[in-house]
């Protein structure tokens, strides 16, 4: 099956009992035993629910891995991963990441004995030292849209596990097990719901092992995603192709149209020819980009964020509607000042999250609200 068909047919089970074609939401915290430990595969809701293994299934299926495993969030899904290491142990990180990521791994993860160092997203040869045991990486990265090349550093990666967040390309363009990935994280909360009424994160892999320790760690920690949520992403994944198209026709005629204007100083989107990670992007996403661009604006950013009538000012991305931030002081604001201006993140980059909206109408309203900055 092609990915279209894949993401309609994900998590698509006819209900035995009612011949229901919409799964039900199995809104129940525990499930009746015949004798002690005889059960269904669910002896309590926060080791396993029926609607949440749909999901697990429906993920691994459309990422090409073997597992998935469904988490309250994105950032609870990379915790559990971290989760994997032991005091001592070093991660190697690429150097444009969710400022949340990089809150976990400075201001909570230090803290237990872990290291973490950080390398530009677009060289191609890493350096690994001794202890290195999780390599991690975004790509396109958040917010400067950076791409790394994903087989490249695969190929040099010895024992280390290659986790990369595939949340910004979802499965529909970039799929990281065939580059030589070994784990794949996602916020659920963008893409792969796709209408802003969800947080969730996912993992996915194809290595038995790694995925006993990460079940054994959703159990025992517990972020585990609500039975209805599950559902909403489950809904959401059906439409993911026909979406990700959309967000990536809008974004590239948006990201042409701000580079070409007096007002915007330079403009990150990796479907534009000069940008740096172009080539690698266009065979690693299939050709496509996604909807989600940052651009430097020449003028008054208070401004132009305020005058936007149908982007709106928030945190978040993914969703069909379109969305502006302001990364220094929003999504990025827990990365100190010189550290964000040492990573390029300057404070008149404005982050776009461009939806499905009629692009017409979003370039005019992109138009007038740069009269005003
Ligand atoms: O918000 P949560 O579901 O916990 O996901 C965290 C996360 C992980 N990875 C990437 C690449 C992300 O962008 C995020 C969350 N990002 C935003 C909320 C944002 O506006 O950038």
């Amino acid at each position: 099956m092609r990915f279209e068909t894949k993401a309609v047919r994900a998590g698509y089970q006819i209900d035995p009992v009612t011949g229901a074609i919409v799964p039900p939401v199995h809104q129940g915290a525990t499930f009746a035993q015949e004798e002690p430990g005889a059960h269904k595969g669910y002896p309590y809701g926060r080791t396993a629910n029926p609607t949440r293994a749909l999901l697990e299934r429906a993920i691994a299926e459309l990422e090409g891995g073997r597992y998935g495993l469904a988490f309250a969030s994105g950032l609870a899904a990379e915790d559990a991963i971290v989760h994997l290491l032991k005091p001592g142990d070093h991660v190697l990180c690429c150097d444009d990441v969710y400022g949340g990521t990089y809150r976990l791994f400075e201001q909570v993860r230090r803290h237990y004995g872990l290291e973490f160092s950080y390398f530009d997203t677009t060289s191609t040869e890493i350096k690994l030292q001794k202890n290195t045991k999780l390599i991690w990486l975004e790509s396109p990265t958040n917010p400067l849209l950076k791409i790394a090349d994903i087989a490249a550093i695969a190929r040099q990666k010895r024992d280390a596990l290659l986790v990369v967040d595939n949340t910004f390309a979802t499965p529909y363009l970039q799929r990281p097990l065939e580059l030589g990935a070994d784990i794949i994280v996602h916020s659920s909360t963008k893409y792969l719901s796709g209408h802003g009424d969800v947080i969730g994160g996912l993992i996915v892999t194809s290595n038995a092992e790694i995925y006993e320790k990460l079940k054994f760690l959703q159990n025992a920690i517990g972020a585990v995603p609500g039975p209805m949520d599950c559902w909403l992403v489950l809904r959401g994944l059906k439409t993911l192709a026909l979406r990700m198209r959309a967000h990536s026709e809008n974004a590239q005629a948006i990201a042409e149209f701000l580079s070409a204007h007096p007002k915007v100083e330079r403009v990150y989107y990796p479907g534009l020819a000069t940008h740096p990670g172009h080539e690698i992007a266009k065979r690693q996403m299939h050709g496509l980009y996604s909807g989600m661009l940052s651009f430097e604006l020449k003028g008054d950013v208070k401004k132009f964020v305020q005058s936007t009538k149908l982007f709106t000012l928030a945190e978040n991305l993914g969703t069909v509607d379109s969305l502006t931030t302001h990364p220094a002081t929003m999504t990025h604001a827990s990365i100190p000042p010189e550290e964000r201006a040492r990573r390029g993140i300057r404070e008149n980059l404005v982050r776009l999250s461009v939806g499905i909206e009629h692009l017409q109408d979003l370039i005019e309203d992109l138009q007038q609200a740069l009269e005003y900055a």
